[in-house]
């Protein structure tokens, strides 16, 4: 029997997948004690520094867990959690942490890297410990945007460290207690093999790492590959998996049926997705809270899926027949307590970023400002619908404008990304550039930058938007739309500073397997899981 410490922020559901996917039964930590006597514990950490801190405090778990790892208990701490086994976080400034290892997390400074990381890295062990008996270089999925640094009080507790632009502390172990800043429950067979080594073990054997296999070289994040699937009810009421050409799914009249989303996307995870992206297209006209089968299908896919698990489409606040109002924060909360690990927002996050052009402040109520506080930035992403204007000179929009690859259909050589709401049935004053950097500011820790001219065209990416769009933002980018071929992903890799790309149709068609297009990344020197 393993207890979970379910504190009430962010995804367990995963772990708790996880745990049952290796045969294991998990029982809720109830009290206080339980953390004190529980066999293995399991501590997963989601979101933000303060409020995990804040409740742990609140419930009476911070001192047990602190006498707890005093007693040597075989404990497991994932992401945030290994967070709080330090002094404090600039994240949270003021709010002491658990105190058991000397130091302070910091933010990654400014690099040439996205903030936060966001994907697949390596590790470098430091010292044997007989979890990672079965490790064969794999990489781990992480998503963080404050870490832990290595220093001479605190090297004993290092595990192993993973390259971000600089060293950091990638997992600590002592004795029996193990916690990692990547996520094993996400990071697919190498991370599922983790655990399984934890929760077998009767106990965890650390000594001084050989010669032999001791890691030096520099890990790399790797570019990922996500598998996206638009998902709505069709006219008989079944929810399937769609797919648009330029947001148009409908063929003869009928909604496109590309197939069943909880098994489509569990072939994908079978075949090295490192992502999966759930969008409710009609989110923006349905509320997702009385649209259960979404959360369903959230369910059953993170029952088979260990890789991370975004979801979008409808989240925004909103007030039912009977005058009940949820926010924003109370939608995506359901969402991530279904299994998803990231939300994306699409027209609520063009009215926010309206409503801040036109008072040049942060009202605090926004979707973005008020899930990220509580999930942190790397659980919003921002998912972008634009479409081209195109002029014959800059001067003749406000907007930022590029000069594009091809000419407009009347010779113009300029054109603007205008975005759009409710699946692109509707543009709005703002283009691709004001909607990011506000984003940005308002707390998102991810853009998935779509594009309506190129979507189901299979012509490539748009690579000038995605490049713009990159230097304007310092947050990871995600290419998609118009992925026609492996080799429009490599080259979106090589003319762009993208960290992830998308497709949809070329993947359900069954036109390009996974394996392929990462086959075909690789060898162009670009690093993949
Ligand atoms: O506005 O917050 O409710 O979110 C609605 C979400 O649904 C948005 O993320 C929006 O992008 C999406 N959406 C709405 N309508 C459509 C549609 O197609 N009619 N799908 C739609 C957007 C675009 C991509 C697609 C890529 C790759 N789908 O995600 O998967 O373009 O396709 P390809 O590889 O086949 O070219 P809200």
């Amino acid at each position: 029997m393993i207890t979970l410490l379910d504190y009430g922020a962010g995804n367990v559901r995963s772990v708790r997948n996880a745990i049952h996917k290796l045969g294991f039964e998990v029982r809720n930590v109830q009290s206080p004690d339980d953390i004190v006597t529980a066999d293995k514990l399991i501590f997963p950490g989601v979101g933000n520094f303060g409020v995990v801190m804040e409740r742990l405090v609140r419930d009476g778990y911070a001192e047990k867990l602190v006498e707890r790892i005093g007693l040597n208990k075989p404990t497991f701490g994932i992401c945030v959690a290994l967070q709080t086994f330090f002094e404090g976080s600039e994240e949270s400034p003021g709010v002491p942490g658990l105190g058991i290892i000397p130091g302070q997390i910091e933010r990654f400074p400014d690099h040439a890297l996205s903030v936060p990381q966001i994907g697949w890295n390596g590790i470098k062990l430091r010292k044997n410990n007989s979890i990672f008996e079965q490790y064969r270089g794999e990489k781990f999925y992480f998503v963080h945007s404050f870490k832990a640094t290595p220093s001479e009080e605190n090297k004993d507790w290092i595990l192993t460290t993973t390259d971000y632009g600089e060293e950091f502390i990638s997992s600590v172990s002592r004795g029996q207690v193990i916690a990692t800043q990547f996520h094993p429950e996400k990071s697919g067979d190498a991370g599922l093999r983790l655990l399984q080594r934890f929760l077998e073990n009767r106990e965890v054997v650390e000594s001084v790492v050989t010669e032999g296999n001791l890691r030096t070289e520099p890990t790399r994040i790797a570019k990922r590959i996500i598998a996206c699937l638009d998902v709505r009810s069709n006219d008989t009421g079944d929810l399937v998996v769609t797919k648009g050409d330029q947001y148009d799914v409908r063929e003869e009249g009928e909604v496109r049926n590309l197939g069943k989303p909880v098994e489509l996307a569990r072939r994908y995870y079978e075949e090295g997705a490192d992502e999966v992206t759930f969008l409710n297209i009609t989110g923006f006209r349905d509320f997702p809270l009385q649209d259960q089968p979404m959360l369903e299908v959230l369910k059953q896919t993170s029952k088979n899926v260990f890789v991370p698990l975004t979801i979008g489409g409808g989240i925004r606040e909103f007030t039912d027949s009977e005058g009940n109002f949820y926010s924003a924060l109370d939608v995506a909360s359901r969402y991530f307590r279904s299994g998803a690990d990231k939300i994306s927002i699409g027209s609520d996050a063009v009215y926010a970023v309206e409503e801040y052009l036109a008072t040049g402040k942060k009202s605090g109520k926004t979707a973005i400002e008020q899930i990220s506080i509580v999930y942190g930035a790397q659980a919003v992403v921002i998912s972008v619908d634009p479409r081209r204007v195109y002029v014959n000179s800059p001067d003749e929009t406000s907007h930022n404008t590029i000069e594009c690859a091809t000419p407009g259909p009347n010779g113009e050589k300029y054109c603007w990304y205008q975005c759009t709401v409710s699946g692109g049935r509707e543009g709005r004053d703002i283009d691709a550039v004001q909607l990011v950097t506000v984003c940005e500011a308002l707390g998102a820790g991810e853009i998935l930058l779509n594009c309506i001219d190129k979507d189901g065209t299979n012509s490539g990416f748009d690579l000038e938007l995605i490049q713009m769009v990159k230097d304007a933002v310092t947050i990871p980018v995600i290419a998609s739309s118009g992925a026609g071929s492996a080799e429009h992903f490599a080259e979106v890799f090589k003319k762009t500073n993208a960290d992830a790309a998308l497709a949809a149709g070329i993947f359900h068609r069954g036109e390009v397997p996974i394996s392929e297009v990462k086959s075909v990344v690789a060898a162009d020197g670009i690093e993949t899981r």
